[in-house]
């Protein structure tokens, strides 16, 4: 039975998701300017159970901050700091080893590492870095370093990406995290983040790392001063280079935390509005496998619900998290692998413990297997 839209310029657009066809620019548009949140959530949860059933994707991982010092100074940015100031940190390597051992209450099988773009720390640091986790902790995934942290390590080292890529890939980076990307518009990345590579270096260093091989994630921050055509222009992009080289696994939606930035004088997003970038994403994002409700930034509860407005992934323990608590948010830093079943259970939805490429972890009592 064909559901009944509030907003009937979804009709055309229903019409083109029941037969699977691709959306257009202005399709996304239209999504994106509707109040109609439960007819676009119908679609993209169509969308989504053909795609992934009822399966709902978590791991267990553990981000690692090495250092907040950052060159860039972006103004949406609440986390990267200078190198005087009082309240700025660089670990050593030690450190970034022992913390990466710290607050293991499970197995851990990803390490989610990303900083700042530190004006000292060399492409050799970070390779050291690398060897010394994949050491200590052989079993663990390392998805390590932003498209703009790669851009800047192969500038820093004055040589290429593809050359930088290389020598993290075989010191042990297995993947690459989504951020970084923002929105890809040139006007409104010269008011968020200005110093950051542009939006085409962002795809073509995406590129690169896909044409090694290295699976990575794709994210879009949405919610300051972007328009529903840059935020559809941003998806358009992702999707036509997802179409050439197929090495995005997940599409992240990251909703601006404007507390602690420049931007603090900007509204928060709605929970609407973060429902619908999870349903907007999944209609037009028809060639990325998962799309992930970040429950750091979406709080529990509405990534809970977002598992039925297209979302198939709830990300993982986190265990400590910094940019996004430094910007002012107030969830816990932490979920257990227990908290996150029952999430996932009590929306209806059957969770599947991944590890970073979706392979489906089996866990005994004290030990987990990747299921290939
Ligand atoms: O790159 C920075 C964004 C990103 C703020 O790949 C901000 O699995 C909101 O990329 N308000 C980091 N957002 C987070 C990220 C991520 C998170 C979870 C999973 C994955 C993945 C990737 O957060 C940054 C930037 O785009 N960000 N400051 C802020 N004030």
């Amino acid at each position: 039975m064909p559901p009944f839209f509030e907003d009937s310029r979804l009709r055309p657009i229903a019409a083109k998701v029941e037969a699977a066809e691709r959306l257009s620019f202005d399709d996304g548009v239209t999504l994106y300017r509707s109040f109609d949140l439960l007819g676009i959530g119908y679609l993209a949860n169509l969308v989504r159970e053909r795609m992934n059933g009822d399966l709902t994707f978590f791991n267990v991982n553990r981000h690692i901050n090495p250092t907040d010092v950052c060159v860039a100074s972006c103004r949406l940015c609440a986390f990267g700091k200078k190198a005087k100031d009082p309240n700025a940190y660089t670990m050593s390597l030690d450190q970034v080893w022992h913390v990466a051992g710290t607050g293991w209450t499970e197995s851990i099988t990803e390490f989610h590492i990303v900083g700042g773009l530190h004006p000292e720390l060399s492409l050799d640091w970070f390779c050291e870095m690398l060897r010394g986790l994949k050491e200590r902790f052989p079993e663990v995934h390392l998805k390590a370093f932003t498209m703009v942290e790669i851009a800047f390590l192969a500038r820093r080292a004055k040589i290429s990406i593809r050359e930088t890529l290389v020598r993290l890939r075989d010191a042990g980076m297995d993947s690459l995290p989504g951020g970084g990307a923002e929105i890809f518009n040139e006007r409104v990345r010269r008011v968020i983040c200005d110093h950051k590579i542009d939006g085409q270096e962002w795809l073509e260093t995406a590129r690169a790392a896909h044409e090694l091989g290295l699976h990575s994630n794709c994210t879009m921050l949405y919610g300051h001063v972007e328009n529903e055509e840059d935020r559809v222009d941003h998806l358009v992009k992702l999707r036509d280079l997802q179409d050439q080289t197929h090495g995005f696994v997940t599409f992240i939606p990251l909703a601006f935390h404007p507390e602690n930035t420049v931007l603090h004088h900007l509204p928060k997003t709605t929970g609407f509005h973060d429902l619908k970038a999870i349903a907007v994403a999944r209609l037009m994002l028809d060639n990325i496998p998962h799309i992930k409700a970040y429950w750091i930034m979406m709080t529990p509860r509405i990534a809970q619900i977002a598992l039925n407005f297209g979302a198939d992934d709830i990300d993982g323990t986190v265990v400590e998290e910094k940019i996004y608590h430094d910007a002012g948010a107030t969830t816990t830093q932490s979920l257990r692998r227990q908290e996150l079943l029952a999430l996932i259970r009590k929306a209806g939805r059957e969770p599947v413990e991944r590890d970073t490429l979706y392979r489906p972890v089996q866990r005994t009592e004290n030990a987990f297997s990747i299921l290939v």
